[in-house]
């Protein structure tokens, strides 16, 4: 049995960024709780550049202990159920904790097991299958890159459910045929909420997203829970990006509705993605909930840059490290506001 203050389930991204937010204003030990059942937190941007021969994997991950805020509690396990209406959740080990705020952060699973002989494919050391998605099998990619000489490398994406569930089947099909004869595979899996969060409809959307105020993050039923990052219904792109605008949001309102003041903290849908376009190259694309450009630089961002390269492989990861899983990075809106004042300035004085 425990109790606390805040209490936080997941210690990736959104997780750990709010735990170490909230310890610097609840420092008793035990008021922050977080659950999170694995050893190993990773930056999943790097495993594209991984994937590519830029960076190496042990670049990518540290160990949970690490990362957590020293003055957090970290509960090493699952959360098996959720009970709203009595502000607890029990454990995969019979624990039950209590609190006052909850902020779920339990980010997407992958769902290998819904492309039949996918798991068995990428597990063969022989098969061109491969994936920068899992931990586990990012290493095998750029193996597999280089051994391509020639033939088709197909790259897939998944779709959301559509109209006809036989049409992706039949093309399924055609395209299994095809690749037979293929180069290379690169999988992106099925991914959707935790199958625990679908479990709990009370809590999500009919996807099994949890069901949030797209603007608040706060959740539509219950009010003293909030979401961040990838698990949300909010119609952003899912990215670290789109976490580090959130992170000011979901604190700011938190601290709001403890003090009994009325949520005013919104966020926009910003995301950024920086497309790596090859060695060297890289287009940071970054927009909101209505997908209107949302850029932080005071140029076009419409091409390719070697400094968003930079950015991509050695800034954001320092910045991961050191600043948002801190607490003290809320996304370049700062930068953005101070670009724009200097890009109206030099307008006026062109004028
Ligand atoms: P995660 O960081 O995935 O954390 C979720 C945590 O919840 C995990 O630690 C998990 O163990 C825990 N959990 C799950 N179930 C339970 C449970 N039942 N109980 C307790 N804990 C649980 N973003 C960018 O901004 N820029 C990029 O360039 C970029 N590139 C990417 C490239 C790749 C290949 C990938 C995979 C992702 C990339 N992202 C990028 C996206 C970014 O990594 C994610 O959006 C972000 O990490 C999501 O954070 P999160 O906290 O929602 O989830
Ligand atoms: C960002 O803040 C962030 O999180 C640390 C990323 O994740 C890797 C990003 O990809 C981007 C683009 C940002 C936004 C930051 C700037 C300075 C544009």
């Amino acid at each position: 049995q425990h109790s606390c203050k805040i209490l936080i389930i997941g210690g990736g991204t959104g997780g750990c960024t709010m735990a170490a937010k909230f310890t610097k204003q609840y420092k008793e030990p035990k008021q922050v709780i977080v659950v999170e059942p694995s050893d190993i937190h990773y930056y999943q941007p790097l495993f594209t550049l991984i994937g590519g021969g830029i960076k190496l994997f042990k670049s990518s991950n540290r160990p949970m202990a690490q990362v957590l805020p020293r003055n957090a509690k970290w509960i090493k396990d699952s959360v098996i159920t959720f009970q709203p209406e009595s502000n607890n959740i029990i454990t995969s080990n019979g624990d039950t904790i209590q609190y006052e705020i909850m902020i779920v952060a339990m980010g997407l699973q992958l769902y290998w097991d819904k492309i039949p002989g996918l798991i068995e494919g990428l597990k063969n050391p022989d098969s061109q299958i491969c994936s920068i998605y899992g931990p586990e099998m990012v290493t095998e990619v750029f193996n597999k890159i280089k051994k391509v000489s020639n033939g088709t490398a197909v790259f897939t994406f998944p779709n959301t459910p559509v109209k006809c569930p036989g049409a992706p089947q039949k093309i399924a099909y055609i395209a299994e045929d095809y690749w037979q004869q293929y180069a290379l595979l690169h999988v992106t899996p099925p991914m959707g909420p935790p199958s625990i969060l679908k479990n709990h409809t009370n809590l999500t959307n009919a996807a099994g997203f949890l069901r949030v105020d797209p603007k608040t993050l706060q959740h539509e039923q219950y009010t003293n829970i909030f979401g961040i990052g990838d698990c949300t219904n909010t119609p952003n792109s899912k990215t670290m990006a789109a976490i580090s605008s959130q992170s000011k949001v979901v604190y700011r309102n938190v601290m709001d509705y403890l003090a009994g003041k009325e949520i005013r903290s919104v966020y926009e849908g910003y995301a950024s993605c920086p497309l790596v376009t090859g060695y060297g190259k890289c287009i940071l694309a970054e927009f909101d909930y209505k997908l209107q450009p949302l850029e932080t630089f005071p140029f076009d961002q419409g091409k390719e840059y070697y400094m968003m390269y930079w950015l991509k492989k050695t800034f954001f990861p320092f910045l991961y490290w050191n600043l948002m899983l801190k607490g003290n990075w809320d996304g370049p809106e700062v930068f953005r506001k101070y670009f724009n004042v200097f890009k109206r300035k030099s307008t006026e004085s062109v004028n």
